[in-house]
C-alpha cells in the first residue's frame, strides 16, 4: 500500500475579489481595519493589476498542482504519494485550514514549504509557527523546510532570466557590462537586524551566487514594498536607489526581484507601474526579469527540498 505524505504549501494569499480586500488588509494589520483612505490606497493599487482574477491566487494554484505532479514523478520515492495542500498566511484557505484538511484526509506524517526562499522569523518563521501549532493540535507529524536560498537550480532559474533580460537590453542598444542590476526584496523592519535575523545575509547570498553565476560585476542590492507603518524599515528603498543611480548617470537599470517568486501586486505594481513610472521621469530605461511562477527549475528546488527534509524526518 503507497503510503500518504502531506505537503503543506504556504503562501502570501491574496483577496478573492475587490470586496474582499477590506478583510484581507485587516488580517495584515492583525484585526485592525484599515483607515478609509488606506482601504482605497489599496483598492487602487490591486484596480491598477487585476484583469478580473487576482494574479498571485492563480499563480499559487499553478504552483501547487505544478509541484504536485513533480514530486510524485521522482524516482526517488516511488515508495510514497505526496499530497499537496495549500495554506495562505492572509486569505483562505489559511494555513490552519491546509493542516485540518490534511487530519481530515488522514495523513499522519506532512512537510511544510513556504513559496519563499529566504527565513525571516517575521516571514517564514511566522508561517512555520501557525502551522507547527495546529499540527500539534491534530497530531501530524511535521517538519519543515526554512530556506532554499542557494539550491542550484534557483539560481539557475534566476541567472536565466537574468541573462535573458541583459539580452533584450543589448537588443535595445544598451552595453551589457553598463546596465546596472538591482537585486530586491520585500523590505522588514529594522529591528530584525538587531535580532540576528538571517533574511539580509540569504539575500546577499542569494544576489552573489546569481551574480557570480551570470558573471557581472556591476550589481547591487536594494529594498522595496517597505510597509506603511510609522517605524523604521530596511533600506535603502528601490526609488530612492534608482534617485541615485540618475545622480550617477546610470542610464540603464535591470530589477531582478529574487525574495519574489510569482508575479503580484509588490511585482506588478511596485516595480512594474511604480518604479517603472520614477524611472521613466528620470531618465532611466527600467526592465525587469521574469518571475519564477511555475518554472519548472523553480519546482525541482522545492520538490528537492521537500524531499531532503522529509527523508531526514523519516531517519530522525
Ligand atoms: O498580490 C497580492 O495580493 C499580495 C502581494 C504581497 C506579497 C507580500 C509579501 C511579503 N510581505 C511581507 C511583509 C509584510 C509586512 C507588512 C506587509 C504588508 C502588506 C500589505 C499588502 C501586502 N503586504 Fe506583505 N506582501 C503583499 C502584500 N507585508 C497589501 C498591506 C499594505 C501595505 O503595507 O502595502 C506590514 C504589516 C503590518 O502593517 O504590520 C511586515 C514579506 C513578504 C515576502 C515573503 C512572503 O511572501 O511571505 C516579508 C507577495
Amino acid at each position: 500500500m503507497t503510503n500518504t505524505v502531506g505537503v503543506l504549501v504556504m503562501s502570501y494569499g491574496t483577496p478573492e475579489s475587490m470586496e474582499g480586500i477590506e478583510a484581507y488588509y485587516t488580517h495584515i494589520r492583525r484585526g485592525r481595519p484599515p483607515e478609509p483612505e488606506q482601504l482605497k490606497e489599496l483598492t487602487d493599487r490591486y484596480e491598477a493589476i487585476v484583469g478580473g482574477v487576482f494574479p498571485l491566487r492563480e499563480n499559487t494554484d499553478n504552483q501547487v498542482k505544478a509541484l504536485q505532479e513533480t514530486l510524485n514523478r521522482d524516482e526517488r520515492t516511488t515508495e510514497v504519494e505526496f499530497r499537496c495542500y495549500q495554506g495562505l498566511k492572509h486569505a483562505r484557505p489559511f494555513i490552519e485550514d491546509g493542516v485540518e484538511q490534511m487530519a481530515k484526509d488522514g495523513i499522519r506524517t506532512a512537510v511544510g514549504i513556504v513559496l519563499a526562499p529566504h527565513y525571516s522569523t517575521m516571514s517564514v518563521g511566522s508561517y512555520i509557527k501557525r502551522a507547527r501549532e495546529k499540527a500539534e493540535e491534530l497530531g501530524i507529524q511535521m517538519s519543515f523546510v526554512e530556506s532554499y536560498h542557494l539550491h542550484p537550480k534557483l539560481i539557475q532559474a534566476f541567472a536565466s532570466r537574468v541573462n535573458a533580460k541583459l539580452d533584450a537590453f543589448e537588443e535595445a542598444g544598451a552595453k551589457r557590462g553598463e546596465v546596472r542590476v538591482l537585486f530586491s526584496a520585500h523590505s522588514l523592519p529594522e529591528r530584525i537586524v538587531g535580532m540576528g535575523d538571517p533574511y539580509p545575509q540569504q539575500l546577499l547570498e542569494t544576489s552573489e551566487a546569481i551574480a557570480s553565476r551570470t558573471g557581472i560585476s556591476n550589481w547591487q542590492f536594494t529594498w522595496q514594498s517597505a510597509g506603511r507603518t510609522a517605524e523604521p524599515w530596511l533600506g535603502p528603498d528601490i526609488l530612492d536607489t534608482l534617485q541615485n543611480l540618475a545622480r550617477e548617470q546610470v542610464e540603464d537599470v535591470l530589477v531582478a526581484p529574487v525574495g519574489f517568486v510569482s508575479d503580484h501586486l509588490e511585482v506588478l505594481y511596485d516595480l512594474d507601474i511604480e518604479a517603472k513610472t520614477i524611472a521613466k521621469e528620470i531618465d532611466i530605461r527600467l526592465m525587469r526579469i521574469d518571475s519564477l511562477n511555475s518554472d519548472p527549475l523553480y519546482m525541482e528546488t522545492l520538490s528537492d527540498v521537500i524531499i531532503g527534509r522529509w527523508r531526514q524526518g523519516t531517519d530522525a
